[in-house]
């Protein structure tokens, strides 16, 4: 079993570096790394900036054992002998959306802390986080159960909101995904939910999974017609971001079930993803069930 104090570290950590990955952004706004990454996108020079950063805080913890990115084919071994395989495991998102950087747009990173080895279901999570790179950066934290948000200023992580629920009444979507690739239970969905709620969609998941955790409502990346099991990752976008808005009191699913209780196959799984007010995901899934 992990030695629970290290995941503190873990939080702290990724607040301490989050100034060093914004810092780095202006001069690699527009750089492509030339490679891909094992989910067969493009990566930026950002993406590896942010992971290598990542890699060396987050691996240099004591009581962390493994690392794994979205940037990596494998999990890396990091425990420095003494560990041994009892510890942390992270799996991080270094800079989630970055391809919102070239039109400088809201982006993140999300990180899931699981005892190792990597894959880890949902309902394993010990903690769970998103920084959001916006106007301001910000880190909301799921942990033990509750959801807290703080303001990042100079590596310093400040409380500002503690207890963080999504309002009782729901006010924005955001459904990712091009409409004529949605399948026709979520399109007749979609069309719904359109005449409800406010179209708000960045692009990045963070920035419009904390506009459905501000303002109420529900933010999708759906399974696709040319893509059955959806663009996003189980462990390092799906599972973290179900584990903060389920513990805020919204909910989550993969079309089926909650997103804390999918399978874990493989590191790289890609996951139909609906987040948010509950009434909202719950309508989704009978209206998959259809
Ligand atoms: P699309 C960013 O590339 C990302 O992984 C998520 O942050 C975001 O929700 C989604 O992909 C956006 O995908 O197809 O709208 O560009």
């Amino acid at each position: 079993m992990a030695d629970y104090e290290a995941v503190d570290d873990v939080i702290e950590t990724v607040a301490a570096v989050a100034p060093d990955v914004r810092a780095g952004l202006p001069g690699r706004r527009l750089t492509e790394a030339g490679v891909e990454n094992p989910s067969g996108e493009t990566v930026t020079a950002a993406d590896v900036h942010a992971d290598e950063l990542f890699f060396e805080a987050l691996g240099a913890i004591d009581g962390v054992v493994e690392f794994a990115s979205e940037e990596r084919e494998a999990a890396v071994d990091v425990a420095d002998g003494t560990a041994g395989e009892d510890g942390l495991a992270v799996a991080i998102d270094p800079l989630d959306g970055s391809s919102n950087l070239a039109s400088n747009n809201a982006m993140g990173t999300i990180v899931g802390v699981a005892d190792a080895p990597l894959p880890a279901a949902g309902t394993d999570l010990v903690a769970a986080a998103y920084v959001l790179y916006g106007p301001i950066t910000t880190m909301t934290v799921a942990r033990e159960g509750t959801v807290t948000t703080y303001v990042i200023d100079g590596g310093e992580m400040t409380a500002v909101e503690e207890d963080v629920e999504l309002p009782d009444e729901p006010v924005v979507y955001g459904f990712g995904g091009r409409v004529p690739d949605w399948p026709d239970a979520f399109h007749d969905y979609a069309r719904e939910v359109e005449s409800e709620l406010k179209l708000r969609y960045g692009g990045a998941m963070v920035g419009d999974v904390n506009q459905v955790l501000s303002y109420g409502g529900i933010f999708a990346y759906p399974a696709l017609d040319s893509a059955p099991n959806g663009k996003l990752r189980l462990q390092f976008e799906g599972a973290p971001i179900a584990k903060i808005i389920e513990a805020a009191g919204g909910a989550s699913s993969d079309g089926e079930r909650s997103l804390l209780s999918v399978e874990p196959t493989d590191l790289h799984q890609r996951v139909p993803v609906h987040v948010g007010t509950a009434e909202y995901v719950e309508r989704l899934e009978a209206a998959l069930a259809d």
